[in-house]
């Protein structure tokens, strides 16, 4: 009982201890996109895809949000939803002929994501082609879909006999930052030389992008 009683008394000081280290948290922006909001964007592009408006799609190219006039602060978090659409091939390295797939997340330059991912399923003799996701690339192998929060997403283009499927990535990073501007980047270097429609054998998108500013 007297050790029950200790230690509900410990946990209580470890509460009381992080409350006074409660951060200062400030949204500054959220997209969900189903107003058409692109105040901020470059290259935007709105799409319906599973019952949603996203930031997409987008192959072999990108968006730059571009936000100012932020509050003081010392850290910034970024979260967002990704998804991988279509016959992604990971790490695959093909002569240049469909892979590597990379996806790159960048905040003012700097790459914070620089991953492979793979839409692929395993194959008869239980290879399973793998990603650098949630790692970075290279040099990481990891299954397909590895970290997904839904791995099993219907796809955009269902060509006969493509991978396919759309896998959803809930990926959010709390960055050391203070300056009053922030560029987010969010690019691709998608390699499909053997499909006809390259949009359409592979892409990506975003969705519910928020952004806060922490003080500590
Ligand atoms: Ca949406
Ligand atoms: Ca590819």
């Amino acid at each position: 009982m007297m050790r029950k009683l200790f230690g509900i008394l410990i946990l209580g000081l470890l509460l009381n201890s992080c409350a006074k280290e409660v951060k200062n948290e400030q949204e500054v922006y959220f997209n969900d996109f189903e107003t058409n909001n692109v105040d901020g964007l470059l290259n935007a592009s709105i799409e319906n895809y599973n019952g949603t408006k996203v930031l997409g799609r987008y192959n072999a190219s990108g968006f730059d949000l571009n936000l100012s006039n932020l509050p003081a602060h010392k850290l910034i978090e970024v979260s967002f939803d990704l998804y991988i659409h279509d016959s992604w091939d990971g790490n695959k390295v093909s002569s240049g002929v469909d892979g590597p797939d990379i996806w790159k997340f960048m905040v003012d330059g700097q790459l914070y994501v620089n991953a492979t991912f793979s839409n692929e399923d395993c194959n008869n003799a239980g290879f399973c082609p793998p990603q650098s996701y949630p790692a970075d690339y290279p040099n990481a192998y990891n299954n397909p879909k590895t970290g997904a929060a839904n791995p099993n997403l219907p796809g955009v283009c269902n060509l006969a006999g493509k991978i396919g499927g759309t896998s959803l990535y809930r990926i959010t990073k709390v960055i050391e930052h203070s300056k009053s501007t922030l560029l987010m980047q969010c690019r691709d270097q998608l390699i499909q030389t053997n499909a006809a429609d390259a949009k359409c054998d592979e892409s990506w998108s975003v969705d519910n992008i928020r952004i806060k500013v922490i003080n500590l």
